[in-house]
C-alpha cells in the first residue's frame, strides 16, 4: 500500500493547481513558468516550519471551515501600546477580554513601523520584526499561547498596498539598487498628470494627490495615503512572493488571522481609478490559495471601504471558472455607516437597504460587523446606495455628516476628517462621544445616550456579522483631545477616537452599563443561535430596522419617539424574558429582542 500523503501534500495536490493557475493569470503563463518551483519551495518550507499545535489547529479547522461562522464569533480591536503598554501587557489583559467573550483579537500597530508619524502604524518598516518598544516575536508567540488557550484568535494587519519609506526595499530602492526599485511605482510628471485625473484622494487636506516627488529616486513615487507609504508594484512577482512568505511566516508566529489593509489599492492601471481592479482580486486569491496549503487554521479578512457594490466580491466570485474563494471575513463598512446615518436622520431606510444588498455571503464566509474602527467614517461609500431611496444623497449624507459632527440640536460631539466640513468626506469620534454621552449633562440625556450606543450595537451583533468592539467602546470612552499637543500626531485627526484605555473607568456605571448591554446582546444572539448573512424583514415603520437573528426577530428603534409594532402571538422579549403584546411598544433609541414562544 502506497503511505497515505501528509496533509502538506494533500492540500498541495487540491490547491497548488489553482494557486499555479492565478500566478500565471497575473504575470502571464512564462513567467509563471519560471515562478512556480520558487513559489512552491517557500510553501514547503513554512509548511515544514508549522509549528505542531498550528499544524493540529489545521486540521481541525479544515473539518470545520465555518468554524468563526457562529454567533458566539465576537472580537475586540484596539492598539497594542494603548491597550497594554506592550506585547506582554496585552498578554495580562486578556482576562478582560475573556469576560467580555471575545474570540477574536485585532491588534493594531504591532509590526515594526516607521520611525516617526507611521500612519498609526499602517508604515511598516519591517513586516517581520514586533516595533521594538513593544516587544519581541518571542512575546507575541506568547501573546497567542495564552490566546489559544482562551480560544481567542489573533488578527494583525498586513498592510500590502504600501510599505514605509524607510523599510529596506525602500532604502534600497533609493540607493539605486533595480531590483527594489521595481517593488514601487515610480513615474515622471507627465505621467502622474494622466494618472491623477482618474484617482480620488483618501486623506485630500493632509496629504493631497496620489504621488510623492522623491529625488533620490528621479521621479515621482505613487504613495495613495501618505507620502512615507510607498505603495507596492504588484505587477512585479517578486513583490508577491516576498508577501506570501511574509504572510506564511507570520501565520508560523500564530497569528490566526489578517486584516488586508486597503486591499481594494492594489492593483494599479493607469487610466483607472485603481480600486477593485481585477487583479487586485487575484493578487487576494493568491495569498488565499497559499494559506490553503500551508495554514488552513488561518483566516483573511478583506478591509475594501469602497462602494457597497464592491465589497462583497471579496468573499470571491464565479466567473465562470467556479468559485473562486477570497476572504473568510470582510468589513461590512456600508451597514456601519448606514447606523450612523439612521440615527443622524431617525430612519432605518438606509440600513435596511445595506442589509438586503449584504446577503449572498458564501458558506465559510462571514461580515465583520462593528460599530466603529480606529478609522473615521467614511461617508462616501453608501452614496449610491442612498441615491436609489432619495433623489439628492449627497445633500442627505452631508446632513448626516453635519449632525454626526454636532450640528443644530445634535446630541454628538464629532469632528470632520480631511474636510472642513463644507464637503463630505468622514467623521471623527468615539462611539460614546457620537452617540451623545459626551455632551449629556443630565441622568435622561445620559440613558439616551447608552441606548443609541447599545442600538448601534446591535445593528453589529444581530445582523450575525462577528461582531467587534473597538477598544474603549464597551467603557464608554470619550473624545480624546491630546493629539493636538503631540507634533506627530496633531495633523491627524483619527487620534480624537484613539484614547488610551481607561482602566480605572471600567469600574464606572457607565461602563457597567455600555458592558452589561454588550454582554445582554451577545448572550440574546448566542440564544438565538443567528449568525451569517444579515436578513431584514419589515417592520411597517419607518424608523425601525428589523433583523432575523435565528428565529428571532429584532426591532432597532433609530428615532426620539416611541414606536410600534407588530408582532405574533404569544412572543416574548428575550432580554427582559417577559411576554410581549401583539403590538408592543418600543422606546426612543430602543431595542426590542422578540423570540417566539
Ligand atoms: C486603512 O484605511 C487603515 O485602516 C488606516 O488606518 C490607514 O490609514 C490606511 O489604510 C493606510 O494604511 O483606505 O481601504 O480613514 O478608512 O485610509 C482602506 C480612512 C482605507 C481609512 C482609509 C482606509
Amino acid at each position: 500500500m502506497p503511505p497515505s500523503p501528509s496533509p502538506h501534500e494533500r492540500r498541495l495536490a487540491a490547491f497548488g493547481p489553482r494557486l499555479r493557475r492565478l500566478i500565471a493569470r497575473l504575470y502571464g503563463e512564462a513567467r509563471a513558468e519560471a515562478l512556480w518551483p520558487r513559489v512552491s519551495d517557500l510553501i514547503s518550507i513554512q509548511a515544514a516550519a508549522r509549528p505542531a499545535p498550528l499544524a493540529a489547529l489545521d486540521l481541525l479547522r479544515e473539518a470545520d471551515p465555518a468554524w468563526f461562522v457562529s454567533p458566539e464569533m465576537v472580537g475586540y480591536s484596539g492598539y497594542v501600546d494603548r491597550f497594554g503598554g506592550t506585547v506582554a501587557g496585552v498578554a495580562a489583559h486578556v482576562d478582560h477580554l475573556e469576560a467580555l467573550g471575545v474570540r477574536y483579537l485585532h491588534l493594531l500597530a504591532l509590526l515594526k513601523a516607521r520611525a516617526g508619524d507611521s500612519d498609526g502604524g499602517f508604515a511598516i518598516a519591517d513586516y517581520l520584526s514586533v516595533e521594538p518598544r513593544l516587544g519581541t516575536m518571542a512575546d507575541v508567540e506568547r501573546l497567542t499561547e495564552r490566546l489559544r488557550a482562551a480560544r481567542i484568535s489573533l488578527c494583525v494587519d498586513l498592510a500590502l498596498n504600501h510599505t514605509a519609506d524607510d523599510h529596506e526595499w525602500a532604502r534600497r530602492a533609493r540607493s539605486g539598487d533595480p531590483r527594489y526599485r521595481d517593488f514601487y511605482h515610480v513615474l515622471t510628471g507627465e505621467q502622474v498628470q494622466a494618472a491623477e485625473t482618474h484617482l480620488a484622494q483618501v486623506f485630500p487636506a493632509t496629504a493631497p494627490g496620489n504621488f510623492t516627488y522623491v529625488p533620490e529616486m528621479g521621479g515621482w513615487v505613487w504613495t495613495t495615503f501618505y507620502p512615507f507609504q510607498w505603495d507596492l508594484n504588484w505587477a512585479n512577482p517578486e513583490v508577491m512572493l516576498a508577501m506570501i512568505d511574509t504572510m506564511l511566516r507570520l501565520a508560523n508566529h500564530g497569528v490566526e488571522a489578517f486584516r488586508l489593509d486597503s486591499i481594494a489599492f492594489l492593483w494599479k492601471e493607469v487610466g483607472t481609478d485603481c480600486r477593485n481592479r481585477p487583479h487586485a482580486h487575484d493578487v487576494v486569491r493568491v495569498l488565499r490559495a497559499a494559506l490553503d496549503i500551508v495554514a488552513p487554521a488561518t483566516l483573511l479578512k478583506a478591509e475594501a471601504i469602497v462602494p457597497t457594490a464592491f465589497v462583497p466580491p471579496y468573499f470571491g466570485v464565479d466567473e465562470g471558472e467556479g468559485f473562486e474563494p477570497e476572504c473568510h471575513l470582510v468589513y461590512n463598512n456600508s451597514l456601519m455607516v448606514a447606523g450612523w446615518v439612521a440615527l443622524a436622520e431617525q430612519s432605518a431606510a438606509l440600513p435596511d437597504a445595506i442589509v438586503r444588498a449584504s446577503g449572498g455571503v458564501p458558506r465559510g464566509a462571514n461580515w465583520l460587523s462593528y460599530a466603529r474602527c480606529h478609522d473615521d467614517i467614511g461617508w462616501g461609500t453608501v452614496l449610491r446606495d442612498l441615491a436609489a431611496i432619495d433623489a439628492d444623497p449627497q445633500s442627505r449624507l452631508r446632513a448626516a455628516a453635519r449632525f454626526t459632527e454636532g450640528a443644530g440640536e445634535s446630541w454628538a460631539t464629532g469632528e470632520p476628517f480631511q474636510s472642513d466640513g463644507s464637503v463630505l468626506h468622514g467623521t471623527n469620534g468615539t462611539l460614546a462621544s457620537l452617540a451623545g454621552l459626551e455632551s449629556a449633562t443630565d441622568d435622561a440625556a445620559r440613558e439616551m445616550a447608552f441606548r443609541r450606543i447599545a442600538l448601534l450595537n446591535a445593528l453589529a451583533i444581530a445582523s450575525g456579522g462577528l461582531a467587534v468592539t473597538y477598544m474603549g467602546d464597551e467603557a464608554g470612552l470619550l473624545n480624546d483631545h491630546a493629539y493636538r499637543a503631540d507634533p506627530d500626531r496633531m495633523h491627524e485627526g483619527r487620534w480624537l477616537h484613539r484614547p488610551a484605555m481607561d482602566w480605572a473607568a471600567l469600574d464606572t456605571p457607565a461602563a457597567r452599563r455600555i458592558t452589561g448591554d454588550l454582554a445582554r446582546l451577545r448572550d440574546a444572539r448566542i440564544a438565538a443561535g443567528g449568525a451569517g448573512a444579515p436578513a431584514a424583514f419589515d417592520t411597517g415603520h419607518p424608523a425601525v430596522l428589523g433583523l432575523s437573528c435565528g428565529g428571532d426577530r429584532v426591532f432597532l428603534n433609530f428615532s426620539g419617539e416611541p414606536a410600534e409594532v407588530d408582532l405574533p402571538d404569544g412572543w416574548h422579549d428575550r432580554l427582559d424574558d417577559r411576554p410581549l403584546d401583539a403590538r408592543p411598544t418600543i422606546a426612543p433609541w430602543r431595542l426590542l429582542w422578540a423570540r417566539p414562544a
